[in-house]
């Protein structure tokens, strides 16, 4: 197994159902990562030993995903310069998703958190890739390849709809 490159953290695993469609993105392309659980408020401690030595450990950027008052992602940006991308996550306290929208997309400046649309843990894993592509050529020309195939299956469906049109 190779050393993870990523680390994926959410709140609590009632955020697994969001958060695992970032770990499926990065399973298709093999790109190594982490997945657990990290919680700012019910386990600072841990939080505070992860965002300060996850660089040590190899990896180059995070994905945090939290609900409700979703401190997590600045919280962990405020303790490391690695990359950070905030997953805002509709969780079962929150009030219609904004809470955690705004938490994590309104970072004051001087710490950036790089915030995805609600529950799109995906575009997370996506952006993740991008940013491991700017040094990695292996991952760019993978990254392409989804990029290409989504356009395609959209201009299928364009032909499949134009020739229904037709019938
Ligand atoms: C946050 O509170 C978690 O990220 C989760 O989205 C939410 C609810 O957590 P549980 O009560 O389901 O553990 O900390």
């Amino acid at each position: 197994m190779s050393t993870p490159i990523v680390s994926i953290i959410m709140g609590s695993t009632s955020d697994l159902p969001v958060m695992s469609q970032a770990a499926e993105f990065l399973d298709n392309l093999s790109i190594p990562y982490e997945i657990t659980v990290v919680s700012a408020h019910r386990t600072p401690d841990r939080m505070f030993t992860f965002a300060k030595e996850a660089e040590g450990r190899g990896i180059k950027v995070i994905i945090a995903g939290a609900g409700g008052a979703a401190h997590l992602p600045g919280m962990v940006a405020s303790l490391t310069s690695l990359p950070v991308i905030g997953v805002p996550i509709k969780s079962s306290n929150s009030i219609d998703g904004w809470d955690s929208v705004l938490s994590i997309l309104q970072m004051p400046n001087g710490i950036p958190v790089a915030t995805v649309a609600l529950n799109a843990a995906k575009n997370a894993g996506m952006l993740a890739t991008e940013i491991l592509a700017i040094s990695d050529q292996e991952i760019k020309s993978k990254y392409k390849a989804v990029r290409e195939k989504q356009t395609q299956k959209v201009l299928t469906q364009v032909e499949t709809l134009k020739n229904q049109k037709e019938i």
